[in-house]
């Protein structure tokens, strides 16, 4: 039986993957933070139904010590480094932080595994904020980077320093380039779980209005329980690469909104307005990736469209609100 370590089990693809490796056979452990231990009835709401399964360790990105510890003490065929300070907006608000955590975690357990297992098989959650301003379009592996925030320089530190283990050191390190991923588990200060859970709001007459920043950007929406499936098949190659994961098609916010507020029966357009405070200091304004890689070397296939991703967000939205799956007519404004 194959063993896995996950860090970031808590977040969207950590839960995720972690059920895919689970109905694969895999042993699966986690790192997690102590205080997360101490309060699991908040911190654990995307894994609860996996926790049984899942052997988890307390340890912070933030020492050193804590990550030598647990990988000094278990042995793991597989590591998945998923967690990262990973909201862009918050990394203008506070970049030491976001570089602190998404550099040094990173360095910590690639320097951890490389000391104590330098046979485990390594994955970064590398990122497409690391094209920001893109040099071209779609955006592929040669494609160079230009991060607009200080998250996208972040990652952009992280995959390097992948790389340069895999170089350096003969280690088998991968970075996914992902694109922006979604489900009904993303967090509620993204833009899709924002507009679909305040669609679900509005139309159930618990919220007036959504505020909005900038409608026009441009993103390449897939599901994440589609792109966990890559990451988990970048680790069983025979050589270690790195992947562009994207749908191939770009999508602008308005018209993410235009179909979530149409999955609940109303028109965006009297209920979506813009408030400039939401804009970033400097934006990704296009972005759209060319996985042919990945599904010609990997054999990987998205199984969800734009539209079943924001059908399921939605209908999950509505039920958490205990309202019907299939909305009755709009209410008038
Ligand atoms: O949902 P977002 O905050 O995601 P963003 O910045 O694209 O980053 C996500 O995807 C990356 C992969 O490309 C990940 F690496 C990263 O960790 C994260 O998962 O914003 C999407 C777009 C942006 O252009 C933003 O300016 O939506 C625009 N937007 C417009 N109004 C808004 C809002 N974003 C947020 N969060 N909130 C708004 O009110």
């Amino acid at each position: 039986m194959k063993r896995a370590l996950i860090t970031g089990v808590t977040g969207q693809d950590g839960s995720y993957l972690a059920e895919h490796l689970l109905s694969l056979g895999y042993e699966v452990h986690a790192l997690v933070r102590r205080v997360a231990l101490e309060d699991p009835a908040h911190r654990f709401t995307r894994i609860r139904h996996v926790m049984e399964r899942v052997t988890l360790h307390a340890a912070s990105l933030e020492s050193y010590p804590s990550i030598f510890h647990v990988v000094s003490r278990n042995e793991f065929d597989e590591c998945y480094h998923l967690a990262a300070q990973s909201f862009v907006a918050e990394s203008f608000a506070d970049g030491f932080s976001t570089m602190n955590t998404n550099i040094n975690g990173t360095h910590y357990m690639l320097a951890a595994l490389r000391e104590l297992q330098p046979r485990c098989r390594f994955y970064f959650a590398g990122s497409s904020e690391m094209f920001g301003k893109v040099r071209e379009v779609p955006q592929r592996e040669t494609t160079s980077f230009h991060p607009r925030s200080p998250y996208g320089i972040s990652k952009v530190a992280g995959f390097d320093l992948t790389r340069n283990y895999r170089e350096a050191y003969g280690m088998f390190c991968v970075s996914g380039m992902l694109f922006n991923h979604e489900s009904p588990r993303r967090g509620y200060e993204f833009v899709t779980r924002k507009i679909t859970s305040t669609a679900a709001k509005i139309r159930a007459g618990l919220a007036p209005e959504l505020w909005l920043g900038n409608l026009d950007a441009k993103r390449d929406w897939g599901h994440a329980k589609d792109y966990v499936r890559a990451m988990y098949l970048m680790l069983q190659q025979p050589e270690p690469d790195d992947y562009v994961v994207a749908t191939g098609e770009t999508h602008t916010v308005r018209e993410f909104c235009e179909r979530a507020f149409a999955e609940v029966g109303l028109d965006y357009q009297p209920y979506v307005r813009v408030d400039e405070r939401l804009y970033r200091p400097a934006e990704v304004d296009l972005l759209v990736g060319d996985a042919t890689k990945a599904r010609e070397v990997l054999g990987w296939e998205p199984e969800y469209s734009f539209e079943g991703l924001i059908t399921e967000m939605v209908r999950e939205d509505l039920k958490a609100l205990g309202g019907a799956e299939t909305p009755a007519a709009p209410r008038a404004l």
